[in-house]
């Protein structure tokens, strides 16, 4: 394992390699605890570097078993082999001469999951960020491009299948059972993107016809018996490959597409050239084992990977410093795709809630970082809400202020200029800058300065004047001691917004106005609008143009207003949001009991009005009348947070509405009951919320979880039993029932693990206190295991993010548990361990006593010898 070195990487380092690697010719003997690998890399010294200049290759855990340069074995005083480095002094004065490296590697004994490990039987990659350098010695940095040809050698029995990236150019049989197949990809490509799957899987297979009439055969690799189970996987491919063809001009360029899953996998997916390997919770869905959510979750990460073809692939980053320019601009467009396939309005608040929940307390705390970071000690720890989701609005952004059309030709440009290069975002500017006439000096900003802006509004009307006059100030609280906070470009989208309608003005100033977007660029500014017949109530951040926080919110009373007749319905949402945060906060400030009133009549009334307007479509209605999370009303409280007293505020706020309008609740659960079969398209999937939302308010208005017994009974879908069984596990965690129906999912699904991991993150986030010991009880299941990272996500995951009051136990247990495990997977999965511990990252805001009880844990955590680096970064800035 790499403990912690101390080294950091700063962006201001960077500077390009020596030596190009050009062309890469590999050739895998694999075996499941002795493979051979054969490098032979076509080396090219840049121009003007001098020949005695050692090649400098990087390593992670390798075992060098030969080497020669222009095909002779060199001398052992020619080089020095680390596990972690090979330097070659000697080398040949030419500027281009090939080095052959030979490894052996231990696949079956890989826990790390990266580099070439075995998941199920099945021989895989994972090389993003460092995992080539595990497989053999290399330049493994993003700007080094290089031609892959792959050969794959391995007994015919054990991998029939033998995949690499690219196209398959060769292939047959060998002595003693063992065959071969020869992949090559003709787009260079850095390390990162390379792959290799080999086992025995069953294939689904379908085609695509490009917009230019090319044909591309595709591939889902699934294990044997789950074929069935891909075809919404392939649906969604095709509906994306489609997409990006309609949408950005973007055409496939190999000749096959291939998604391989596998069981054992440390994050979603990865987008490797022609080969992306997935991991199997976002492939796999039938009804019986799959909910809306991951069907749309299915969706979603087949897009993002396969946009990556173009943003990401075709063209990638110069550093890791640079993963936005990948990750974001693929987030914006998965996010765009999805919002055509399905809902707009209720795709970008599902977007904004994750956004918030993720991004703002991470941007809140010690783990704060700009959308680029500028330095760091484990690249694996920036792969963040905010280089992911912060990355994605920053993209937004840029749309917002250029319009549609300069955008996109923004976009074209960048795909023209750099096209097989590996770009900056100084690069990725330019070509929208450049494109539209438009200057984002200041815009650049969002990518460097590293918190959340907060706007404070003030606004006067004089009615005499026809004056409407707005006050919008912008205020950067660094979250790092010594952060720049310089006024930022801020696209706010607006409508001043009257009893009937969006209200006109005549003419503005204080501020650019392009359309309906305020740019802000001072820390202040006075807009004032003329012309103006009534009072308006401004709606401001439409569609979330902007990451920004506004406090304090509107009052009460304009809040409502919004919430009646803001003509955008975002905006509606985002008010309704807003008052029913504020109330159920007030409610936790006075630790309301569970049967006291949290909201005001107005506020019951509109939720009413929603639940009941058959005008909305039904997954808007099902959003409004969801509740803020515990932990979304802890964000919102900020400090000294008690997460008791919010479960209490929750609990009665669910209570109150339940009871308030058990009718209309009542109405919508029997009206909405299922008929016909199962459809995961997005209007059932609506339908269905709307319905277990319903269904939800009902258990809370009686406090029994009887209702939901039924459901979970007679279902036929899994969305129907997974919410009802959460229900019963939540409100009567140890009646008779829920034990019952507990034990009947298992019996259903103990050989399904990743419906079982539904099972395991049921039961760990019941909000009580005993959770702990069943979530103990639970890592000695069958089903559990310390080695695969879906079982850890579901059930300890689960368990520190989303068990407010189980994890926050005021005697500190919780954080202990989490501490101790984070050191049992470290030993072998560093990357797991370290995102676990993402969970402490608001423990700063704590009350006094958890607050000491977090940091005791984590201290004890930070006394073992052989962290991580991984591990050991996150605990360094989370302590510090
Ligand atoms: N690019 C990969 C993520 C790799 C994570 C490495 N720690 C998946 C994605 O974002 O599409
Ligand atoms: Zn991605």
């Amino acid at each position: 394992m790499r403990t912690e070195t101390g080294t950091v990487i700063r962006l201001e380092d960077y500077r390009p390699s020596d030596y190009l690697i050009e062309t890469t010719d590999l050739a895998f003997t694999l075996e499941p605890e002795g493979t051979v690998v054969r490098a032979k890399l076509g080396i090219r010294r840049r121009e003007g570097i001098a020949a005695d200049t050692p090649l400098s290759l990087d390593g992670d855990e390798l075992t060098l078993a030969g080497i020669k340069v222009n095909g002779e074995t060199l001398a052992e005083n020619g080089y020095t082999a680390a596990p972690d480095k090979l330097v070659i002094g000697e080398l040949p004065a030419d500027d281009t001469f090939t080095v052959e490296i030979e490894t052996t590697l231990d696949p079956a004994a890989n826990k790390q999951l990266m580099g070439l490990y075995r998941s199920n039987g099945t021989y895989c990659t994972q090389c993003e960020a460092e995992g080539f350098r595990r497989i053999t010695y290399f330049l493994d940095r993003p700007d080094v491009l290089s031609v892959y040809t792959v050969r794959i050698e391995a007994r015919a029995e054990d991998a029939p299948l033998l995949l690499s990236n690219g196209n398959r150019i060769d292939s047959g049989s060998l002595e003693n059972g063992w065959h071969y197949a020869v992949w090559h990809d003709p787009f260079p490509k850095p390390s990162y993107l390379f792959a290799l799957v080999a086992g025995n899987l069953g294939v689904v297979r379908d085609s695509f016809t490009t917009m230019s009439g090319r044909a591309v055969a595709l591939e889902i690799y699934v294990e044997h018996g789950k074929e069935p189970r891909a075809a919404y996987a392939m649906d969604a491919l095709k509906r994306s490959m489609k997409w990006d063809e309609d949408a950005f001009g973007r055409e496939y360029d190999l000749d096959v597409f291939m998604i391989v899953a596998v069981s054992d996998f440390n994050m979603g997916a990865m987008e490797n050239k022609g080969l992306n390997v997935f991991n199997d919770k976002y492939v796999l869905a039938d009804e019986r084992t799959a909910t809306d959510a991951d069907y749309a979750n299915i969706e979603a990460i087949i897009a993002h990977e396969y946009f990556h073809n173009w943003t990401g692939n075709r063209i990638t980053c110069r550093d890791w410093f640079q993963l936005c320019l990948k990750e974001g601009l693929t987030v914006f467009r998965d996010h765009e795709f999805s919002a055509d396939m399905r809902s707009r309005t209720v795709k970008r608040i599902a977007e904004v809630k994750l956004l918030k929940a993720h991004q703002f307390p991470e941007d809140a705390g010690p783990l704060a970082h700009p959308v680029r970071p500028r330095r760091y000690s484990e690249i694996n720890n920036f792969y963040t809400a905010t280089v992911y989701e912060k990355g994605s609005e920053v993209v937004r952004m840029i749309r917002t202020i250029l319009g549609p059309e300069k955008f996109r030709a923004g976009l074209d440009l960048y795909f023209d200029r750099h096209d097989g290069e590996a770009a900056t975002i100084e690069q990725f500017l330019k070509a929208f800058e450049d494109a539209s006439g438009t200057d984002l000096t200041q815009f650049a900003l969002w990518y460097e300065q590293p918190g959340t802006p907060n706007l404070t509004v003030d606004s006067k009307f004089d009615q005499d004047a026809k004056r409407f006059t707005l006050t919008i100030e912008q205020r950067l609280k660094p979250p790092i001691e010594g952060a720049p906070h310089q006024a930022m470009h801020i696209p706010v989208k607006f409508g001043l917004v009257g009893a009937s309608g969006d209200i006109e003005w005549t003419a503005a100033n204080g501020a650019e106005i392009t359309g309906d977007v305020i740019h802000l660029r001072q820390p202040k500014h006075e807009i004032v609008f003329e012309g103006v017949a009534e009072r308006p109530v401004a709606s401001l951040l439409r569609g979330f143009s902007a990451p920004v926080t506004v406090y304090p919110e509107p009052d009460d009373a304009d809040l409502a207003f919004l919430a009646r007749n803001d003509s955008d319905e975002y905006g509606r949402w985002q008010a309704l949001s807003a008052l029913v945060v504020r109330q159920m906060k007030q409610a936790a400030a006075k630790q309301a009991d569970a049967h006291a009133d949290v909201f005001d009549d107005a506020t019951c009334e509109i939720f009413t009005g929603i639940a009941a307007d058959e005008d909305y479509e039904h997954a808007f209605r099902a959003l409004c009348l969801t509740l803020p999370s515990e932990n979304d009303i802890a964000r919102e409280i900020g400090n000294d947070i008690d997460p008791d007293a919010i479960h209490a505020a929750h609990m009665a706020a669910s209570r109150q509405l339940g009871r308030v309008a058990e009718g209309v609740f009542a109405r919508l659960f029997h009206g909405l009951a299922p008929t016909g079969s199962y459809s995961p398209d997005a209007a059932s999937a609506g339908k269905r919320s709307l319905r277990n939302i319903a269904l939800a308010y009902l258990c809370h208005a009686d406090r029994t979880s009887d209702l939901a017994a039924k459901v979970f009974a007679d279902a036929d879908n899994m969305t129907d039993r997974a919410h009802a069984l959460t229900l019963m596990a939540h409100l009567q965690p140890r009646a008779d029932a829920t034990l019952d129906a507990l034990k009947a999912f298992q019996a259903e699904f103990r050989n399904e693990p990743i419906v079982m991991d539904k099972w395991f993150m049921i039961q760990a986030t019941a909000p009580d206190a005993k959770t702990l010991d069943t979530v103990k009880a639970l890592t000695n299941q069958p089903g559990f295991s310390w080695d695969n990272p879906n079982r850890i996500r579901s059930l300890i995951g689960a368990f520190s993010a989303g068990n407010p009051t189980g994890f926050n136990r005021a005697d500190g247990e919780g954080y202990q548990f989490l501490c101790q495990a984070i050191a049992r997977i470290d030993g072998h999965n560093p990357q797991v361990a370290a995102r676990l511990l993402t969970a402490m990252r608001s423990w700063k805001n704590l009350e006094q006593a958890r607050r000491e009880q977090a940091r005791m844990a984590m201290t004890a955590l930070a006394s073992k010898q052989h962290l991580s680096r991984d591990v050991r970064d996150i605990l360094d800035r989370t302590l510090a």
